[in-house]
């Protein structure tokens, strides 16, 4: 009796095997074309369907840009994706085309060749120029983001256990500090007509609830088409302040103050969240801000108590 069991069944097995490698093959495949075609297909209706500010559901891709560095982290981004899907297109190719032409029954005798000086070359310079191509464009995307340029207004931002601080330097030190809207207000129908009518109070216009987990009951105010200089900071532990359509995410570190800036090219409602694991309430810790025309900031800024200095204030006129 042969010692793997029946003869018959085990070639029976085989061809299933083979079978089912062929359908794994197949969906493999089929994943790949579907993947690469959503990446690249969707991504124009994606962003054409897209709320600007907050994620939408089943959306792929990146926020709307609402500054320039969000677009040139977008378009860098974008660069990236195809010279990633070039590389493995052709790995796999090459793969393919290897384990195809080089077959055991097509070559009985294995070749002995163990190198080829000009290939060598080769797959060592095309990757030296793929990364120096890759280089050129993200250091000085990465130094223009880091150097904070004249800006017009500041705002110091403290990331607290479990909520932000914002404060406006040069507008009288008008403060606020942003919580999370509780789950429970958008359940209950008073409870967030109560929430709406004292955000839109604190704002001086009317203000609806978007979004569970990213509303919060006060906002961050900001001039649009404005330089802001952004001075982080935290009372307690590590937090990150990160809203995507600014392209803005800055670790905020006790004891230290870190610096970047943004310039927001569009008014509306813009969300973020805390981006640095930072204890049990991380997740409810949301960024609002509401961006709006300089008029409407001084108005804000007013209403607040503040003031405006002389040069935001010959900004928010338009001179
Ligand atoms: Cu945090």
């Amino acid at each position: 009796m042969c010692r793997f069991g029946d003869d018959r069944e085990f070639r029976a097995n085989g061809s299933r095997d083979k079978e089912s490698i062929v359908m794994n093959v197949k969906r493999l495949i089929a994943g790949l074309i579907a993947a690469i075609s959503a990446t690249f297909g969707m991504t124009a209706g994606a962003i054409a369907q897209g709320r600007i500010g907050q994620p939408t559901d089943k959306g792929l891709w990146l926020q709307e840009a609402a500054s320039e560095q969000a677009q040139r982290i977008g378009d860098f981004n974008e660069l990236l994706l195809w010279i990633i899907a070039v590389i493995t297109v052709f790995v796999f190719a090459l793969m393919f085309y290897v384990m195809w032409r080089f077959r055991e029954k097509a070559n009985p005798v294995p070749s002995k060749v163990s190198h080829n000086t000009f290939i060598e070359i080769v797959w060592t310079v095309v990757p030296i120029i793929i990364l120096v191509v890759i280089g050129v464009i993200s250091l000085p995307l990465l130094y223009w983001q880091d150097q904070v340029p004249e800006t017009d207004m500041a705002i110091n931002i403290t990331g607290n256990q479990w909520n932000w601080t914002y404060s406006y330097p040069d507008h009288g030190d008008v403060e606020l500090t942003a919580n999370v809207i509780p789950d429970a207000t958008f359940t209950n129908a008073s409870a967030r007509q109560a929430a709406e009518a004292e955000l839109s109070s604190f704002l001086g216009w009317p203000a609806s609830l978007n979004s569970r987990l990213l509303d919060t009951d006060y906002r961050l105010v900001l001039p649009v088409n404005t330089k802001i200089k952004v001075q982080l900071t935290a009372s307690d532990v590590l937090h990150a302040w990160t809203v995507p359509a600014f392209g803005v995410k800055l670790d905020a570190v006790p004891g230290r103050l870190n610096e970047t800036w943004f310039e927001v090219n569009q008014t509306g409602i813009f969300y973020g969240q805390c981006s640095e694991l930072c204890g049990k309430d991380h997740a409810f810790m949301p960024i609002a801000v509401e961006v709006v025309s300089k008029q409407d900031f001084a108005r804000w800024v007013a209403l607040q108590g503040g003031t405006m200095t002389a040069e935001a204030d010959a900004q928010s006129v338009g001179r």
